[in-house]
């Protein structure tokens, strides 16, 4: 990965606040672990970046980085409406990859949840199959 550059600037499809969690690495369940992510969608990857303010701050550069927590491919992906048994929570996205992971993203702002469900969803159509 370079530097950000003006060029990306322009390419940035979104960007936002999202609740995520990761349920599913490589087919294997994880316990649930929701958190608040800067989310941003470019390039056909969706990068979810940690909280800020859950990191050491150590020193001034420590807390100044912002660290990607999940760096997830979109070519492959599906995308949908979480079914109630995944959550008790309302407005919930499930993103599985081409890996087998899967994620559960969701806002309760509905619009938002909306918007990115379909970026992601015409993201991943533009993309292709594998
Ligand atoms: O699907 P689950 O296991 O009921 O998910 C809940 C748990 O992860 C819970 O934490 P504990 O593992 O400490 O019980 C979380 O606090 C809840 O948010 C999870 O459920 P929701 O329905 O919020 O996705």
């Amino acid at each position: 990965m370079g530097s950000w550059d003006q060029e990306d600037t322009l390419n940035l499809e979104k960007a936002g606040i999202l609740n995520k969690t990761k349920i599913v690495e490589n087919g294997k369940r994880l316990r649930k672990n929701w958190s608040q992510s800067w989310t941003v969608l470019h390039g056909g990857i969706l990068t979810f970046y940690k909280d800020p303010k859950s990191q050491q701050t150590g020193t001034l550069k420590q807390s100044n980085q912002i660290v990607p927590e999940y760096t997830v491919e979109l070519r492959g992906a599906t995308i949908g409406w979480a079914s109630k048994d995944k959550s008790s929570k309302k407005n919930v996205c499930e993103l599985k990859t081409r890996n087998g992971s899967e994620y559960l993203v969701q806002y309760d702002k509905e619009t938002i949840i909306s918007d990115w469900h379909k970026v992601i969803m015409e993201t991943i159509r533009k993309l292709g199959p594998d």
